[in-house]
């Protein structure tokens, strides 16, 4: 079906959080309405002004009873695709035994990779699709999805196609990310250079031979690899037509962010340990900085990103689950709305547009994250009276409904 023949439906009588202001928020008006063709929005603005629009006159109409409809939640950073748990490290951690001393004892990052590599493409998705479905019916509408946990051209690939697959499965829309560079794999212990050489000749091109990553992403950290390890996949991947972005300066300040910069990082994460010189560079880069406050809390850091820093350099921030087995295993974006406010102090203003526009930035998307004409028609509609109610309950009440590429999503059930 042409787009002009596509249906066209009216969704009215909302609150309309547009996010077109950026992060002060767009407008809350009252008796809204979103005109859709097929995937896309063709106006947004007062019911009557598009209820008079000559498109609008067979529209199918639907009655937002004066809820809160704002942009489809965009969770711009999980590993959510991975096999087995990590329930024994948490006891462990909480006997004393830090991430970094798990990590350098073989396990962490290294069981889950074990898990991985012993499961089916199909056993992955099966797992990755029950966490997915969980923030899909949160009214998330996009999400990115990194590998990291296969180390080995066969198995990343796995992962990817894993990944991939869920696009088909629920009504998300799924950018992959490849994180060969994630960590040294077992059989590489002490050649993580040999690693990065085989990553560079063999797994990045034949990922990206295969279209199977949107972007590709590295640990730049003291337990995972240097800057000079970081800047070659950087180098390839850019070499490759793919843009970049980074997992930086979590447990360190490795210089991570400036590196991030230099490559024009779409997006530099965690920031836990950024100074300001990275932080000056990522404003200069346009490089979006994503926090991750899930980590944070499950890890119990007390080294809180430079929140003052990326504000006065007005570097848009992002806010993600970090989704996954070791450090963060939330698949809930409203719960990390709320730690985001409260343990980072972002404001419910910040929280919202680091989980729509500033998200949809750091995916390199901008066809979304915000409410506007020719925008993806992806939206969520929530019995809320304030923005800030999304924010302030540890676990905000879910959307009552959720539309995404312009139709109506079959939740909740
Ligand atoms: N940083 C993280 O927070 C995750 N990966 C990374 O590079 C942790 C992944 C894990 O522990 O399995
Ligand atoms: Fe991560």
């Amino acid at each position: 079906m042409s787009q002009k023949d596509a249906p066209i439906r009216l969704w009215e009588n909302a609150r309309i959080l547009s996010m077109t202001g950026g992060w002060t928020g767009g407008h809350v008006a009252g008796d809204g309405a979103v005109l859709v063709q097929g995937e896309h929005i063709l106006a947004v603005g007062p019911r009557r002004t598009l209820a008079a629009l000559p498109e609008a006159t067979h529209a199918e109409r639907f009655d937002c009873e004066d809820r809160l409809l704002l942009p489809g939640l965009i969770d711009c950073h999980t590993h959510l695709v991975f096999a087995g748990s990590r329930a024994a490290e948490f006891e462990q951690r909480l006997n004393g035994v830090s991430y970094r001393e798990i990590s350098e004892a073989g396990g962490g990052i290294r069981a889950t990779v074990a898990a991985t590599r012993q499961s089916s493409e199909s056993e992955l998705t099966a797992l990755a699709r029950s966490r997915v479905e969980r923030l899909s019916r949160e009214g998330v509408t996009s999400l990115e999805v990194k590998s990291g946990y296969g180390l080995d051209a066969a198995n990343e690939q796995k992962m990817l196609r894993a990944a991939r697959a869920l696009e088909t499965l629920l009504p998300v829309s799924v950018h992959t990310t490849f994180l060969g560079a994630h960590t040294v794999p077992e059989e590489f212990e002490g050649q993580s250079d040999a690693y990065i050489d085989l990553l560079c000749e063999e797994m990045l091109p034949s990922v990206a031979e295969a279209r199977l990553a949107d972007s590709v992403d590295a640990f730049c950290e003291t337990i995972a690899f240097d800057v000079g390890q970081v800047g070659r996949v950087f180098a390839k991947a850019r070499k490759l037509g793919l843009p970049v972005r980074l997992h930086a300066d979590q447990l360190t300040d490795c210089g991570g962010a400036a590196l991030a910069a230099q490559f024009d990082a779409l997006s530099a994460d965690h920031l836990e340990y950024t100074s300001e010189a990275g932080v000056r560079a990522m404003a200069r880069s346009g490089t979006v900085a994503v926090l991750l406050p899930g980590a944070f809390y499950y890890l119990h850091e007390t080294q809180k990103p430079p929140l003052a820093l990326l504000r006065k350099h007005a570097v848009p921030i992002a806010l993600a689950t970090d989704c996954n087995p070791g450090s963060s295993p939330v698949d809930s974006l409203l719960l990390v709305l709320n730690m985001g406010c409260v343990l980072f102090g972002l404001t419910p203003g910040e929280a919202i547009a680091g989980v729509t526009i500033h998200a949809a930035r750091a995916l390199g998307l901008t066809d979304r994250g915000v409410l506007a004409p020719g925008k993806r028609a992806d939206f969520a509609l929530f019995d809320i009276d304030s923005p800030a109610e999304l924010c302030y309950a540890i676990g905000a009440p879910p959307p009552v409904s959720v539309v995404r590429s312009g139709n109506p999503v079959g939740y909740p059930c």
